[in-house]
């Protein structure tokens, strides 16, 4: 509780009485008290205390089209006065849902026509654990159950999705995976390469998955997980050796492959999916954030018409939530799509912005705390070590947690996972402000630097 301003201290008193923060220590955080954000523009954040942050990060990954739209605020409004709610359980459906699943099919990956809503992407991949399930099921083959999913990964936050995540730390509290999800080794060359160059590395990882198929026998596989790029992991860009070779086993063996595009879909990479990005093609999408920018939670699962088509013989899917295709979730959504194609927002990612950042963001490898820098499209990630040459780290030291800090109060939101900074800005981002981030980035591993050499 270090604020000065009595507004800021009142606020931090609530939190303190009584908000539980998510992925939080309640203990330390009622010490510290949290920072208060109270409005935001374009990329830009302000706090209770006046300060200006370029965030780095989007919100969570989901602010594509910047913040302060009001559009999206009108086509809330415009919704919530003509049917601020309605389900879609008994035979009912409404138009903002009906538009969107359309709106969706004309920019997912050809044949991906369906699409089933949720509130959130953990929802989302529940669903697709259901739904994975029962299709094989319908298909006469009930025992093809397991999930293979990666270590490290991430998709989300509910029993399913924590499991189906590959986060050690999660599975340690509450006695997660449930069973029938098993993890493979993740594609991180730079922490988990040794001696492997990042091409042999791309291919031993994606041999993983052929090895598990065959341990848990292909008679009891369901499905095959995957972010196209791991997001929450530390933005691992997987070696160009990797999702080839994952094509390959994946075309060998009967399995479905979801594609979990909750944080590459919707322009991240500068194509509108990871998928698109990689020439992959997934039997389901998992979608969330960027889906509606994040203005309103929505999640959802986008399915392969083969797949659809197996789904009609099965009588009743017993899956769905009371704000499943939420009519004002959807409107917004559906706004939020026509601003990313009529702006040509994700086509300036692709031919200017992420190039120049890329470029940028590379300038600072020459940083002796820098071990790596990589990146595609708009997201971003610098890997801080002890020895450049060795990958070596700074053990026990928290360096990441030091850079985060010195990034907040420097104007600069730069995630932190473990030593590895993390960024994922807002599509709209500019060339000035891109400059900005970098500048700003630079200062704070100098700034790192000297407290580790203090
Ligand atoms: N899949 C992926 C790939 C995600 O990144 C989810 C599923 C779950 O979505 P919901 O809407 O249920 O949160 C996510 C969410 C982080 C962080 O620390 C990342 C997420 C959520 C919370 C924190 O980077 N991603």
């Amino acid at each position: 509780m270090t604020s000065n301003n009595p507004q800021t201290r009142e606020w931090q008193t609530l939190s303190n009485d009584h908000h539980l923060a998510p992925f939080s220590d309640f203990k330390q955080l009622k010490e510290k008290g949290p920072r208060i954000i109270t409005s935001a523009k374009g990329v830009y954040l302000w706090d209770s205390e006046g300060n200006k942050i370029l965030d780095g990060m989007a919100g969570l990954w989901c602010v594509a089209i910047g913040y302060g739209r009001d559009e999206l605020a009108d086509a809330a409004s415009k919704q919530m006065r003509e049917l601020p709610y309605y389900n879609l359980f008994f035979q009912t459906a409404h138009p903002p849902v009906l538009e969107l699943a359309k709106a969706i099919a004309d920019i997912a990956p050809q044949g991906m026509n369906h699409v089933f809503f949720t509130g959130s992407g953990s929802e989302g991949n529940d669903t697709m654990l259901r739904m994975v399930r029962h299709y094989w099921a319908i298909k006469g083959q009930p025992k093809k159950k397991v999930i293979i999913s990666r270590k490290n990964g991430y998709h989300g936050s509910t029993v399913a999705g924590a499991s189906l995540g590959g986060m050690k730390y999660m599975h340690e509290q509450g006695d997660l995976p449930i069973p029938g999800i098993v993890h493979i080794a993740q594609p991180y060359w730079f922490a988990e390469g040794g001696d492997m160059t990042p091409e042999e590395f791309g291919v031993w990882a994606a041999n993983q998955l052929e090895e598990k198929i065959l341990e848990v026998g292909v008679d009891n596989v369901g499905a095959f997980i995957a972010e196209p790029i791991q997001g929450a992991g530390g933005v691992i860009i997987p070696p160009d050796t990797y999702w080839p070779r994952i094509k390959e086993i994946l075309a060998k063996y009967d399995i479905l492959f979801v594609a979990d595009e909750v944080i590459c879909g919707f322009g991240r990479t500068g194509e509108w999916f990871g998928s698109d990005f990689y020439d992959l093609k997934p039997d389901m999408m998992t979608i969330a954030k960027g889906l509606t920018s994040g203005y309103i939670p929505m999640g959802g699962l986008i399915v392969r018409d083969e797949v659809v088509e197996v789904l009609n013989e099965g009588g009743d899917f017993n899956h769905g939530f009371t704000y499943s295709g939420h009519p004002v979730a959807a409107a917004v959504a559906l706004e939020n799509i026509r601003i990313l194609r009529e702006e040509k927002i994700i086509e300036r990612v692709h031919a200017e912005t992420a190039p120049y950042l890329q470029k940028r963001l590379r300038e600072l490898n020459d940083h002796p705390l820098v071990g790596e820098v990589r990146g595609v499209g708009l997201l971003g990630a610098i890997e801080l070590v002890q020895d450049k040459a060795t990958r070596k780290r700074y053990e026990g030291k928290g360096v990441g947690m030091i850079c985060r800090t010195f990034c907040f109060e420097n104007g600069l939101i730069m995630r932190a996972v473990g030593d590895t900074m993390i960024i994922a800005p807002p599509l709209v981002i500019t060339l000035a402000e891109i400059d900005e981030l970098v500048t700003k980035a630079r200062k704070c591993l100098d700034l790192t630097l000297s407290a580790l050499q203090g």
